[in-house]
Order: C-alpha cells, then sequence, then structure tokens
C-alpha cells in the first residue's frame, strides 16, 4: 500500500525517527498520458493529476512535512496567506495533527470550494481586503509577534514535500522527461521540482534533466516582466500573484536547465481548460491549465517527452466552470419536453 509522501521518500526528506508523520496518504498521483494533446502538439505528453491528491491540489505533499515538522518543533499553531489551495492543506493537515490554524485569503478572490475546504476543517479565515502578496506580508508580521509556525512556501519544509512530485514522474518514466511544464504563481512548486530532479540525479536515478518551463498568468506576470505586478489580474485565481516569494528559485530552474518562464493569456488558459476536460477527461482548476496552454504556445521538440503537471482539481472552481458552458434551463416533465430540448 502507498504510504504517503514522507513513507515513500523519507531518505530524501528532512525527517528523523522521531519526527511524528503526519499524512493524508498524499501523493502517488496518476501520470496520465495525453492522446489528444500528444498529437496536437507533436509529442509524447502526460499529465501529473495533482487533482488527485487528499485535498484536491499538490500542496499536500508539502503540507505533509511542513505539519509533521511543526509538530516535532512542538508548534501549537499554524498560519498561511494563500490564493486557497494552501489553506485548503493546511486547514486539513493542521485539523489531523490537533494544531490551530489561521489562513489569510484576499477578500472576494478565491475559489469557492477551496474556500468551502478551509471552513469545514476547521481554519479560522480571516478575509482581508488585499491581494494574496499583502495577505503574506501580513502573515510575515504576525509570525514575528505570535507563536505560530509559518507553512506558506517560504517555510522550506513546503518545497522538501514538493519535490516528491518529480520523484513519482521520474519513478515511473524510468528518467527525467525532456520537457516539464507547470504553472508558476508564489513560484515554491517550480523550485520544488528542479530540486527534485536534481536530487534523484545526484542518487543516479535519472540522467536526463528536463528543461523547467513556467508559465505565468499574463496579468500576473512579474517573473516574465522583470518586475513585481501591483496589480496582478488573472482569472486564475491561484496564480494571481504580483510578488512571488520564490522568484529566484523560478529564475534559477529556468535558467540552470535551458528552459524559460512565459506567461499565458486568460483566453489561452481556458481554451487549454475546456481542452482538457473535453478531450482528455481531465478536470483540473485554470490555473493548472496554465502548463497546457503554455506548452500549446511554445510547442516541443518532435517526440520529446513531455510532463505537464495539473496543479488542483476543476471541482475547486465551480464559478469558472459554470461561467464556461450555457447553464441548461428547467423543462417540463415529460418526454415531449425532453425531446423537444434535445431537439431529437
Ligand atoms: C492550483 O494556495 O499560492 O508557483 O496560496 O493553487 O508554487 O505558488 C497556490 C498556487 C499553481 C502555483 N496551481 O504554485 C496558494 C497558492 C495551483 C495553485 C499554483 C498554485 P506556486
Amino acid at each position: 500500500m502507498w504510504r504517503g509522501v514522507i513513507e515513500e521518500y523519507r531518505d530524501y526528506l528532512p525527517v528523523g525517527a522521531k519526527t511524528p508523520v503526519v499524512t493524508l496518504l498524499e501523493g502517488n498521483t496518476p501520470l496520465l498520458p495525453a492522446p489528444r494533446l500528444s498529437e496536437r502538439v507533436g509529442a509524447r505528453v502526460w499529465l501529473k493529476v495533482e487533482g488527485a491528491n487528499p485535498t484536491g491540489s499538490f500542496k499536500d505533499r508539502g503540507m505533509t512535512v511542513a505539519i509533521s515538522k511543526a509538530v516535532e518543533d512542538g508548534a501549537k499553531a499554524v498560519v498561511c496567506g494563500s490564493t486557497g489551495n494552501t489553506s485548503a492543506s493546511a486547514a486539513a493537515y493542521a485539523a489531523r495533527a490537533g494544531l490551530a490554524c489561521v489562513v489569510l485569503i484576499p477578500d472576494g478572490y478565491i475559489a469557492l470550494g477551496k474556500l468551502a475546504q478551509a471552513l469545514v476543517h476547521g481554519a479560522r479565515v480571516v478575509q482581508v481586503r488585499a491581494n494574496f502578496d499583502r495577505a503574506l506580508a501580513l502573515v510575515r508580521e504576525l509570525a514575528e509577534k505570535e507563536p505560530v509556525t509559518v507553512v506558506n512556501s517560504i517555510n522550506p519544509y513546503r518545497i522538501e514535500g514538493q519535490k516528491s512530485g518529480a520523484f513519482e514522474v521520474v519513478d515511473v518514466l524510468g528518467d527525467g522527461p525532456d520537457v516539464h511544464c507547470m504553472p508558476v504563481g508564489n513560484a515554491g512548486n517550480i523550485t520544488a521540482y528542479w530540486k527534485g530532479y536534481r536530487e534523484y540525479q545526484d542518487a543516479g536515478k535519472l540522467k536526463r534533466l528536463p528543461r523547467m518551463m513556467g508559465f505565468q498568468a499574463a496579468g500576473a506576470a512579474p517573473i516574465v516582466l522583470g518586475h513585481p505586478v501591483e496589480k496582478p489580474e488573472t482569472i486564475a485565481t491561484a496564480i494571481r500573484i504580483g510578488k512571488p516569494a520564490s522568484w529566484y528559485g523560478a529564475s534559477a530552474a529556468a535558467a540552470e536547465s535551458g528552459g524559460m518562464i512565459e506567461a499565458v493569456t486568460d483566453d489561452a488558459i481556458l481554451e487549454a481548460y475546456r481542452f482538457l476536460a473535453k478531450e482528455e477527461s481531465v478536470f483540473c482548476e485554470p490555473a493548472s491549465a496554465a502548463s497546457v496552454a503554455g506548452l500549446v504556445k511554445v510547442g516541443a521538440p518532435p517526440g520529446a517527452r513531455v510532463v505537464c503537471v495539473l496543479t488542483g482539481h476543476g471541482l475547486k472552481d465551480p464559478d469558472v466552470a459554470i461561467g464556461q458552458i450555457a447553464v441548461p434551463r428547467a423543462v417540463d416533465a415529460d418526454l415531449a419536453a425532453v425531446m423537444e430540448e434535445l431537439a431529437l
């Protein structure tokens, strides 16, 4: 049986025999072949379906390590600022560990499913009239005044856990892919994947390092522009971030791997989002589709092995989903009415 990220990759993680393992058996997510996307871009594409994690996003990989270490270090409470998924994951893992959890979220800009998760798992949720960047600054200030552990990706244990995504890709493919595509928000995940690939290289488990391709939303693309964005805007609220904490890590991953950080428009993100749902049967959230929008935009060498990380589940953001289709109208409960509606 799969034992969760810490037990499966213990040798690569900063945990000891005394670390209390707080796990929801995260990880081991599908690496799903994507035949129609492969045909479209002329490469061999796999989708790393991170929505299959316990709280529906990749954040669980880092949270199992961050919360376990917080318990080991005697913490009583954790705090994070979040565009949604970090708060959902922190709330769930904190509940499992018996820790109090405080989350600061940008008022009105987090997807409904994520807000629901933080609430049902029992976190203290504060909606702040500000964007994510300001919420994270407040979290740092709060942690200086109060005895709380920050579980944003500025906590290095988060990055350590998230690098397990790269291990799993290599464990399935037998080597690194040629190209690795992913969305970039606060830039922790691209930093983590690159660390994971390099550690597996050092361990002799991988011969080929992938080119790391990170994609920001065009309205929230500070790394592409080369300066912070004061008022980031995108339909992909998960990556509506103007001042990424791991800016350096993302730039280094792209530069060292011969990859790039690029921007994709909201229209391109939504096109990829619909394509993934209709053609590959994977319902991901808008931010996740940025990885595929990016691949479609920049292309890949013919026949290259490409992995696109789909970071979160589509059910997280029902408003965007429903906004993409015409909501069906109600008809009378008789067969004639149903058939008329179906134009049969
Ligand atoms: C679905 O939850 O920043 O570049 O506070 O939820 O590591 O930040 C979420 C980010 C991509 C970007 N896809 O990852 C948060 C938060 C999804 C996300 C990203 C996020 P990073």
